[in-house]
Parts: structure tokens; C-alpha cells; sequence
């Protein structure tokens, strides 16, 4: 195990195994996996938390591939602030998906217009190399609220981004994958919908009070469809940490009925969890981060996964963190 870990160190970004155990990479910081299944393998879309800082400063998103959920390739780093000549600061959560054999990686970043904004880049090759696909941010209405970014392409072929922080929003995507028509939909949320609503900061005391430990949506959402339901998970509130929820639907853009926490009170070492789920050679995993890398915290975050069983009506159960 040691002669793995420092051969990863070593070799920097070129293609190598490192080791399959939570954290599943050793080597580098890896908050928000985004994991896409492509052929007979499992991509693990990453961003890069910076050792020693106190904020979310990031500046590029990492790769992994793994065609057994145990042996992990690392493809280094195929995209940075650097390849989108608006973003500044903030490599946030991202996620790339596939149609017609190219591959969309759709990023969140602060702009040059001192707000944060939505990109996307396209590969050939979901390895890369990249290249922003529309040189400007595709969303960029002054909000702060635009980032991590969550695509689903339905059965119809209409797909669908949803992204948010505290706000929840969604547009249709066209055909190319880099463009949108209508509006774009702010989500209502309520008790029923997303099990709790954010209050407007600063006016955390007005009445009625909150309820005690009341969930509600705070960012990271991950949409998906499996069985004919439409999920939203989503990084949601548990005793004034993130836990993970979620919310399903009959359709793509609801009405959405919370469903209650995926993971709770948990002990992650990290305010934030951010996660995917997918289904992979008949089993289903969540994807999520921790702090729990030596050195690790809230700005250290890895990448964790664990094996789960969807219960009979399609809802998801509880799910404890293991550290190996
Ligand atoms: O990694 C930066 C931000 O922290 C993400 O965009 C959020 O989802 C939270 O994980």
C-alpha cells in the first residue's frame, strides 16, 4: 500500500492506479465526485481542494476511471480555470455527461463579473482534452446561487440542468448540449418538497422560528432517473451540517416530495457533502466527500464511496460512511 501511495505521488498526471479504500484517492484532495458510467467504465469527475487554505479557493477539476470500483486510474487534471477565459476563482462542483459520443463537463466558477457562473466544455474522449464549448459562461444572471451544475438527458432526448444554492433552479437544454430555451425555473421549495426552506440570511431570528433540525435544500443537487422516478438529491442541513437528501418525482420538473436523508450525523470531518449516484455492472453506489484524509477538514475533502440496494418502491436507504 505505502509503494502505491508514493507511486502516485510520483507520477503526477500521468495515468496510474492508485488505491481503492475510503478515501479512494490518497494522493490529492477530490470533493465533489461526479461519476458518469461510459461503456465498461465508471468516470469519477473531481474538483481539487488547495492544502493549506480556508476557504473553497480551487482552481481545476480532476479525473479518475475505474472499470472495477476497486483499481483507479488517475487522468489527471483535463480541466482548469485556465481553459474558460471568464472564470477567476472557484473551481466548484461539476459534473460531465455523454450524448452522441461527445462529452459535455458542465462547471461552476466565479467570473470576471465578480459573481459566479456556469461553463461548459466538450471532449471527443471522456478523458479529454477539453475545450470551453461556447467561450462565456452559459449561465450568468448575477447570482451567486449559479453553481454546481447537475445534467440529466431523459428518454425523450430533452435534458435537463438543475443547479442552486439555497435557490434551486433548472433550464431545458437543447440538442447541442450548450445552449437552452425558456426561461430559466426557480423551483419552489417547501416543507413537503425539499423537507424544510432556507431562510433569507439575516433573517434567521424573525418569526415563526425554524423548527429544530429541519432539512431543506442548500446546494448540490444530482438528478437522475432510474425505474421511471425522477431523484434530486441534494446536499441538505442535519444539526447545522450538510447531510445528503433527497426528493423524487413523476416528472422531470416536478412537484418534487422529500423523501427524508440519504446520509445523517455521520462523521465526515467536513461542513459540506456534495455526491452522485449511480448504478454500475448491477450495483449502486453513492459517490460523496469527507475530511477524513490525514490532514483533511472542511478545505480537504475526498472522495468516498459506498455500495447501497435501493429498497423495493424505488426509495433510497439510509447510508453510513465506512473508512475503508
Ligand atoms: O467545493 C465547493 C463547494 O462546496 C461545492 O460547489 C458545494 O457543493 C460544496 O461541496
Amino acid at each position: 500500500i505505502k509503494k502505491c501511495i508514493a507511486t502516485a505521488f510520483l507520477c503526477g498526471y500521468a495515468a496510474l492506479n492508485v488505491l481503492a479504500q475510503n478515501p479512494i484517492v490518497q494522493t490529492s484532495f477530490t470533493p465533489d465526485p461526479a461519476p458518469m458510467v461510459y461503456k465498461d467504465r465508471v468516470y469519477m469527475y473531481v474538483g481539487d481542494d488547495i492544502p493549506g487554505y480556508d476557504f473553497y479557493y480551487m482552481t481545476k477539476w480532476r479525473l479518475f476511471s475505474s472499470a472495477d470500483m476497486v483499481n483507479w486510474t488517475d487522468h489527471g487534471v483535463p480541466l482548469a480555470l485556465e481553459d474558460f477565459s471568464w472564470a477567476i476563482d472557484r473551481a466548484w462542483a461539476a459534473q460531465c455527461v455523454e450524448r452522441n459520443g461527445k462529452f459535455y463537463w458542465y462547471i461552476c466558477a466565479q467570473t470576471n463579473q465578480n459573481n459566479v457562473g456556469i461553463g461548459v466544455a466538450v471532449s471527443d474522449s471522456p478523458t479529454g482534452p477539453f475545450k470551453d464549448a461556447i467561450g462565456k459562461p452559459l449561465i450568468m444572471n448575477g447570482s451567486w446561487s449559479n453553481i454546481d451544475p447537475t445534467v440529466y438527458v431523459d428518454d425523450d432526448g430533452q435534458a435537463y440542468m438543475y443547479w442552486g444554492n439555497g435557490t434551486l433552479y433548472y433550464v431545458k437544454l437543447n440538442e447541442d448540449m450548450i445552449s437552452y430555451s425558456g426561461d430559466i425555473v426557480e423551483v419552489p421549495q417547501s416543507i413537503e418538497s425539499f423537507g424544510g426552506v432556507r431562510r433569507p440570511r439575516g433573517s434567521e431570528n424573525q418569526q415563526p422560528p425554524a423548527e429544530p433540525n429541519k432539512d431543506m435544500f442548500i446546494e448540490g443537487p444530482w438528478f437522475f432517473k432510474r425505474n421511471g422516478i425522477y431523484y434530486q438529491m441534494f446536499a441538505g442541513m442535519e444539526k447545522g451540517t450538510e447531510c445528503l437528501s433527497y426528493s423524487i418525482s413523476d416528472s422531470p420538473t416536478g412537484p418534487w416530495k422529500y423523501q427524508g436523508r440519504i446520509m445523517v450525523n455521520q462523521p465526515t470531518n467536513s461542513f459540506t457533502n456534495h455526491g452522485g449516484v449511480i448504478d454500475y455492472k448491477g450495483k449502486s453506489y453513492l459517490f460523496y466527500h469527507t475530511g477524513l484524509l490525514p490532514g483533511g477538514g472542511s478545505y480537504g475533502r475526498s472522495s468516498a464511496i459506498e455500495e447501497f440496494k435501493y429498497n423495493a418502491d424505488g426509495t433510497i436507504p439510509l447510508i453510513n460512511i465506512s473508512k475503508e
